[in-house]
């Protein structure tokens, strides 16, 4: 009987950050989670797939040869500070004189890991690959992210074996805008995504990420912080499932991200490793089990390894640990569940059937009909802002990213010293449209708005005021939104707030500021 694939490769450790060590995506990630896998005897359960580095021909299904020559003479540079100048024309991209290939190598891994899952020479895979892909499109490499991984593996099979239907399910907390542009043109593939949103006031503030986007992708956009399994798993038993039973795909592919995991300071979000286990084992379910894990974000050690542990579980056939579910689900999530379900029903017939059984529940209790809520998007003039950051190559790597520096690297921040008159436009009409969005909106039923949202600019306490915000974001700071559940939140706490966090069978254990732990552990089945 054929086997679960596994692609890792030593060599994915060469793409590091050559000037800022505390960048998260790091090669250290990969360590952590090959490691863990080892040490519970993982590995040897399961085939190693050979990983080769893409050819040229294949970066083209998704990229252009321009960015293949720029992406090129990276290799020659003479210095850290000539890489890191280079890397102003890209959006959060960092390079080494080894990165190019590197990032040809993680497109070989995925696409190996996928011909095997597809020709059946192994029964499912997990690509252990990194530089991550699914934010990288055209020629805008961005968000950590070369080259495309999964939409070139999904083009590349499509192609040599000439599949009518791939899915790919994108569970990394980030939208994957660079995936959705990136198969815009495929007839023979659907993306459905479930990741942050927040009313569009979050990156890659795209308004194409929302419910209402139509094309071959599906989004399910979350608009409050902190939602965990009972989301996740109410999102895709209402929604994701049907719909992929539904669209009937001959290959899966996941991309893999772990950052809506507990604990993940880029997430916000509180999934538990044990629960994403279970999500593959629902996307086993269909294809004929032919599902092909890509890893991609993840940047919580203790949390990461732990869901990518359960995750390739799930794909050997594991016992996975129960879940405990207790809490209702979140209002802002059912709102937005809502609306992705009534949008789908145009097109897809488990939706349709499912608004009919919501309409019919509402009439019988006697309810309003609920309609669907306005598309909101306040994310334009931040979008535009870091355009224009990155056409003017005013900012590097190092200043993308908001959070706490070490002192040695605060000097350079200030590059971004003192506001351009240009920035003091962006801040009004950002401005304006926050205060039009608090007053004007109230009323109306969108829920980002009721009650949960309050400016930040008037917290005391509050997670915007008590992390440092640098680089494109300082300017802005203190004029975002900022749901009001996340007041301290912990994963927005620089790591030594986050000590005992521990991970155990697939569940967290956090011991609170208060001294009143609360207890994620879950009982194995
Ligand atoms: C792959 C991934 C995160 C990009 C964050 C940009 N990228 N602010 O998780
Ligand atoms: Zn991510």
């Amino acid at each position: 009987m054929s086997s679960t694939g596994v692609v890792y490769d030593q060599r994915h450790e060469l793409h590091k950050c050559l000037w800022d060590e505390t960048f998260p995506e790091n090669p250290e990630r990969l360590f952590a989670v090959c490691d863990r896998l080892k040490n519970r005897g993982l590995f040897e359960r399961t085939t190693l797939i050979e990983c080769k580095p893409a050819t040229e021909e294949q970066i083209l299904l998704c990229h252009p040869s321009s960015l293949l020559e720029k992406l090129k003479e990276s290799r020659n540079a003479p210095d850290a500070e000539a890489l890191e100048n280079a890397c102003k024309q890209f959006e959060e991209i960092y390079l080494t004189q080894d990165s190019f290939d590197c990032a040809l190598l993680a497109v070989g891994g995925a696409i190996e890991a996928a011909r095997a899952v597809a020709t059946g020479k192994c029964r499912n895979a997990f690509a252990i690959i990194r530089p991550p892909g699914h934010h990288s499109y055209e020629a805008n490499p961005n968000g950590f992210c070369i080259f495309n991984n999964i939409a070139i593996a999904a083009k590349q099979v499509v192609k040599e074996f000439d599949l009518k239907r791939v899915l790919i399910v994108d569970v990394d907390i980030h939208a994957p805008q660079g995936t959705l542009r990136s198969i815009a043109d495929s007839e023979q593939i659907l993306l459905i995504s479930i990741h942050n949103y927040m009313g569009g006031a979050i990156w890659p503030f795209m308004k194409e990420t929302n419910f209402d986007y139509d094309g071959n992708t599906i989004n399910v956009p979350l608009n409050a912080p902190g939602l965990s399994d009972a989301e996740y798993l109410a999102a895709f038993q209402h929604f994701i499932i049907p719909i992929a039973i539904e669209y009937n795909p001959q290959l899966i592919l996941v991309s893999a991200g772990f950052d809506a995991g507990l604990g993940d300071p880029l997430g916000g979000q509180k999934v538990t490793p044990a629960c994403f286990g279970h999500l593959t084992r629902m996307l086993m379910g269909v294809a004929e089990g032919k599902v092909c894990l890509i890893l991609e974000g993840g940047y919580f050690k203790a949390s990461f390894i732990e869901s990518a542990e359960m995750s390739l579980r799930a794909l050997l056939g594991d016992p996975l640990p129960l879940l405990h579910i207790h809490q209702r689900l979140c209002p802002t999530f059912i709102e937005s569940l809502r609306c992705c379900i009534s949008h789908q029903a145009k097109r897809w017939k488990c939706c349709a059937s499912t608004l009919n059984l919501l309409q019919q529940q509402q009439t019988a209790s006697d309810s309003e009909i609920a309609s669907m809520s306005l598309s909101i998007f306040v994310g334009q003039p931040i979008f535009e802002h870091f355009e224009r950051i990155i056409r003017d190559r005013r900012c590097s790597t190092r200043n993308w990213f908001p959070r706490p520096r070490s002192p040695h690297s605060l000097g350079d921040v200030q590059l971004l010293s003192g506001r351009t008159s240009e920035m003091n436009a962006v801040l009004c009409v950002a401005f304006l449209l926050v205060v039009a969005f608090a007053v004007f909106l109230q009323p109306v039923n969108c829920s980002p708005v009721k009650g949960e949202w309050r400016m930040a600019s008037k917290l005391s306490e509050g997670m915007v005021k008590k992390r440092s915000v640098y680089g494109p974001y300082k300017h802005l700071q203190g004029y975002a939104f900022m749901p009001k559940k996340s007041y301290g939140m912990w994963s927005h706490l620089p790591d030594s707030r986050r000590e005992g966090f521990n991970f155990v069978d697939g569940g967290g254990f956090m011991k609170s500021d208060n001294e009143n732990p609360s207890l994620f552990a879950l009982p194995v089945q």
